[in-house]
């Protein structure tokens, strides 16, 4: 995008002038934050039709991407980064005496999602348009996205997330593709005219889908591709179906929330209506392209590849069969066999409470056709299946039992591919979770390791880093992430170790002054900054964390002058609302944190920092300042986790166990750059078929901790009479479910480990010099590149 500073000010000028009828110089931050946006979307809107146009007549191959969440964050910046007009719009607006930085504090975070699956989605959107790949993302457009959380007494309470107050500059509003949506009422087949059995609905209730699309923009290649969000509108000629105002709403506000819920599905009725929404409506507009380009529907799966991410969206594969067979005559047969080319299913977890089981009449309520389909598929399936494999095998994998549907069977059923999110993941729904279907389907299985962004979380989020890897290495890595391995040669350099070193401490100066500004907790930078961020669950143990450092806050106790290395423990976090344990943790930890802080004796050498409200925005302050990242979650549970990559990425230096990507982190960067503890995966499951994990054993035997278990008990940490019995009960009565105090000692000689390393600054620094070269390694463009040529078969698009 060539514009030069001068074209940039006149257009700038004249948008504030149209949009607010202001000089620039009166105008507010938010006027003129909402006119920068107008510009920069008016600058790429040609790359955008250009990108439609030559996708629909090349009639190229297209990837969908459905997930009930993304979770984009804040996109000015990377709008401008990836069109190539950051630096001239930040100079541009300076001279008009205007502060970029303070314009992008004004965006809302477009917070969608809950965690790991929502932000995935959204560093691969950023990847596929910029690996110039013709994928678009298909979800909800929810009034409000994730709560906000406030700490009040140390409690975690949420507060609606308004996100669309002021508007969103980056959506436009496309009425003219609403479609609408039908539930309820009831349905019967009768044989039409030409003797096919057609669906016969009566007294259905219908909800109009109106798009909402956003640019994905490439990183530098004119390349924009499309997030299409459906927002729930009542239906004028409907108006009749609507008793009163409040059932308008009520119907209405149904998509209006996202579910807070990061792994533990609950099965409420208007989750489901939420689900069926956004798979309709996006198959149905996906179909009605298809029409339009003029392409037969029996080829749909040469053009189309429809992806399903999590069981989520696993609606799509009975709404598919609904509409070929249905609305396009197709016959069962060849609609199913278009329906498993054009499917692919990712699984994100192995937790048996994620998974999605919704009872049959819940189906039969809200989608009564969709559920004759979804029997129908069961039914095929176990008649094929019988002559195959034994009967106890059928019932293991068949959709419908026990009055629920599984939706992980029907999304592996309906789909060529199910790939797990990192390599022990995928082993582990090979071998266990979902081996009895890898033993049907073999082929399907296959693993694709996450990936991040690596333009939001190092380019854009660390630019004193970013400039500094410009200057040694060159700028190649901004386009291919591999090249950042050319930092390698450097890795005795004591100049570019020194270089680097000082620009973490920029970043740890920068989140110093926010920490002080939102808590008034005064941190030091040359502190060891000990990061935890990721969602509040107990299998990421957050709980081991504190325990750790309370075993260091009673050492200091014991002796203030021991030479512990100072240390700032930060927390980021949300819990499920209905979470109780998680929000438990999340008071002790901050009660532990005001007991410790405050703590004269200890002389400030320990700090606790859990920071409010922990977004994709304060992800992006927090993880250059880091030191230490935190990835403690117990082997086999964690799927991949994706802030362990952001965090190499910039330099900080892992503790972890065996479990998820942490082992491909190792990999890459070797034993001696990492620094592993814990019981293994295998290890794990030996106590799971023993079944001789006894934790009262370990706390009657072992003083140090009962010392620390006993604070939460025994008033040594205030105000957590309830939650500290709780968690103490959680380890003692209830056996530690994941094996906390097990793995507590080889974490502490773990963090002993960490400490001596980071006194020896050389040493220290060149591990982490050698974590950001092998992270090029995780880019999301690698990875979207891996589902492109081995699941979706999509192409780039000739520029
Ligand atoms: C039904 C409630 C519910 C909602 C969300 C169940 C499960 C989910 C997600 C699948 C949970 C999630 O975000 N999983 C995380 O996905 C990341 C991206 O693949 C992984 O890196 C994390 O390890 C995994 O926990």
């Amino acid at each position: 995008m060539r514009i030069t500073k001068e074209q940039f000010k006149t257009d700038f000028r004249q948008r504030v002038q149209e949009k607010f009828t202001n000089e620039v110089e009166e105008a507010s931050n938010g006027e003129l934050f909402a006119s920068l946006g107008a510009v920069i979307q008016a600058y790429y809107s040609d790359e955008w039709k250009e990108t439609r146009k030559a996708t629909r007549d090349d009639k190229c191959k297209q990837a969908y991407y459905f997930s009930i969440e993304f979770l984009p964050g804040r996109m000015l910046k990377s709008n401008l980064l990836n069109m190539g007009l950051l630096d001239i719009v930040r100079d541009s607006l300076k001279e008009l005496d205007i502060d970029l930085e303070e314009l992008c504090k004004i965006e809302k975070d477009m917070a969608l999602g809950n965690g790991g699956l929502g932000r995935l989605a959204s560093c691969f959107m950023d990847s596929i348009a910029s690996s110039s790949l013709p994928g678009n993302g298909n979800g909800i457009r929810y009034d409000y996205g994730l709560f906000k959380q406030k700490f009040v007494d140390g409690n975690q309470v949420e507060l609606p997330d308004e996100w669309l107050r002021e508007g969103n500059v980056w959506e436009v509003r496309k009425a003219s593709k609403a479609v609408n949506v039908n539930y309820g009422g009831h349905v019967y087949l009768k044989e039409d005219e030409a003797g096919r059995l057609k669906p016969v609905y009566e007294n259905q209730q219908v909800l109009r889908a109106v798009p909402y699309d956003t640019g994905m923009v490439g990183f530098q290649n004119d390349m924009v591709n499309t997030l299409r969000l459906w927002s729930a509108e009542i239906p004028d000629f409907e108006e009749s179906n609507y008793r009163s105002i409040e059932e308008r709403r009520d119907f209405r506000d149904l998509t209006s929330v996202l579910y807070p819920d990061d792994s533990n599905y609950e099965g409420r009725l208007m989750r489901l209506v939420q689900e069926y929404f956004f798979v309709s409506a996006g198959i149905q507009s996906i179909i009605r392209s298809h029409k339009k380009s003029g392409l037969a529907m029996k080829d749909l799966a040469e053009y189309i590849a429809i992806h399903i991410n999590d069981t989520h969206p696993a609606l799509c594969v009975p709404e598919l069969m609904r509409l070929l067979i249905d609305e396009e005559n197709l016959s069962w047969e060849k609609a199913w066999d278009i329906t498993v080319k054009t499917m692919s299913y990712t699984n994100h977890t192995i937790m048996a409470e994620a998974l999605e089981k919704w009872p049959v009449f819940m189906l039969q309520e809200v989608v009564p056709r969709i559920f004759q389909i979804i029997e129908e598929i069961d039914r095929r399936f176990v008649a094929e299946m019988t002559s195959l494999v034994d009967q106890e095998v059928i019932e293991r994998t068949r959709i419908i039992k026990d009055n629920q549907v599984h939706m992980a069977h029907l999304a592996i059923i309906g789909s060529h591919s199910t790939n797990g999110v990192a390599k022990l993941h995928s082993d582990l729904l090979k071998g266990i979770v979902l081996h009895d279907f890898y033993v049907l389907y073999p082929e399907r299985f296959n693993n694709k390791t996450n990936g991040i962004a690596q333009r939001r979380w190092l380019q854009l989020a660390n630019e004193p880093l970013a400039g500094f890897l410009d200057q040694t290495i060159g700028t190649s890595w901004r386009k291919e992430a591999n090249d950042l391995h050319l930092l390698m040669n450097y890795k005795n350099d004591s100049t570019v170790l020194q270089t680097l070193a000082d620009t973490k401490r920029l970043n740890k100066v920068r989140l110093a002054q926010y920490i002080l500004e939102t808590t008034g907790i005064e941190v030091s930078p040359d502190a060891i900054f000990d990061v935890q961020i990721k969602r509040l669950h107990a299998y990421k143990r957050q709980l081991l964390n504190l325990l750790h450092i309370l075993k260091l806050y009673f050492d200091l106790k014991a002796d203030p002058n021991a030479d512990i290395y100072p240390r700032v423990f930060i927390f980021g976090a949300k819990a499920a609302p209905s979470y109780t344990y998680a929000k438990y943790v999340i008071k002790c930890i901050n009660e532990a944190a005001d007991l410790i802080n405050h703590d004269e004796e200890i002389q400030g050498k320990l700090k606790i920092v859990f920071l409010e409200n922990y977004n994709v925005s304060l992800a992006e302050m927090i993880i250059p300042a880091a030191d230490v990242s935190e990835q403690i979650s117990l082997a086999s549970k964690e799927a991949s986790g994706t802030s362990n990559m952001k965090l190499m990425l910039n330099g900080a230096v892992t503790i972890a166990t065996l479990d998820g990507a942490n082992i491909e982190i190792r990999d890459v960067v070797g034993d001696e750059n990492i620094v592993i503890f814990g019981l293994t995966e295998e290890e794990v499951y030996h106590y799971y078929e023993t079944q001789n994990y006894q934790a009262i054993k370990i706390y009657e035997t072992d003083s140090e901790l009962q010392r620390i278990l006993n604070a939460f008990i025994d008033g040594t940490i205030p105000n957590i009479q309830v939650e500290g019995q709780e968690i103490f009960d959680s380890l003692i009565r209830y056996n530690d479910e994941y094996f906390t105090l097990r793995d507590y000692h080889s974490y502490v000689e773990a963090q002993e480990k960490i400490e001596r390393l980071y006194r020896d600054k050389k040493r220290w620094q060149q591990i982490s010099l050698i974590n950001t070269a092998e992270a090029g390694h995780f880019s999301s463009d690698y990875t979207v590149r891996r589902y492109a040529e081995e699941i979706w078969q999509i192409e780039p698009v000739k520029g």
